[in-house]
């Protein structure tokens, strides 16, 4: 069976949520970054980046990139209806997830690990500042999206979903006011009235649980 390996709160849980709502077998298997055993040379054989998510199939393969994940997980349960059925509806799914992966998290980045922008010690907290109004302002970007929902994408839910749950959930972390955001917010309580969303985050006992 595939195994996923994911960090608790990490940008992993898209795809741990993903896989779980689909509902197939899947092995979850934690990677716990503050322990560094994403450094390991065990993990280093399953994704030479030292980064999760990663995704390992039956044949050995394995899928690195929460938007390849993503992907991977819609297309193999087209039942599941995790993907729109149309071209342009997925290539627009795939646009959304491509930007939260190369826009919206390294925002995050700057936040979280400024040492890896400067090797200036006096340059972090301007780095963590500006980071932290990128971020907010992708954010108010998600809640324009989201509009009246109900999904990300409008009436259907998607992969889109779970990626942005990650991201109201480190706004939360570092005290932005989401609840401000009240299309995101309300789209958030949704998304925890899913049985799979709140399995997986009773898994990586995730703060949003008490949000
Ligand atoms: N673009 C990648 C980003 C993966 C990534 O940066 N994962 C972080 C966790 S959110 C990680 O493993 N960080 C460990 C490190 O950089 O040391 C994806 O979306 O899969």
């Amino acid at each position: 069976m595939p195994t996923l390996y994911y960090s608790p709160g990490a940008c992993s849980m898209a795809s741990h949520i993903a896989l779980e709502e689909a509902g197939g077998p899947y092995e979850a298997q934690p990677v716990l970054l503050a322990k560094g055993e994403h450094l390991t040379p065990e993990y280093k054989k399953i994704n030479p980046r030292s980064k999760v998510p990663a995704l390992r199939l039956d044949d050995g393969t394995v899928i690195t990139e929460n938007v390849a994940i993503l992907n991977w997980v819609g297309r193999t349960y087209p039942e599941k209806n995790l993907l729109p059925k149309d071209d342009v509806g997925q290539v627009r799914a795939l646009s959304i997830c491509a930007w939260l992966s190369n826009t919206v998290h390294p925002c995050f980045t700057h936040v979280f690990r400024p040492e890896r922008f400067t090797e200036e010690e006096s340059a972090r907290a301007g780095i963590k500042e500006m980071g932290k109004k990128s971020f907010f302002a992708n954010l108010q970007e998600i809640d324009g999206i989201i509009g009246a929902g109900p999904w990300l994408m409008g009436a259907q839910f998607t992969v889109c979903d779970p990626y942005a749950l990650v991201f109201y959930g480190w706004g939360s972390r570092i005290e932005l006011p989401v609840k401000e955001l009240r299309n995101y917010t309300a789209w958030k309580d949704r998304m925890l009235a899913r049985p799979a969303v709140r399995k997986i985050l009773e898994r990586e006992k995730s703060p949003l649980l008490a949000a």
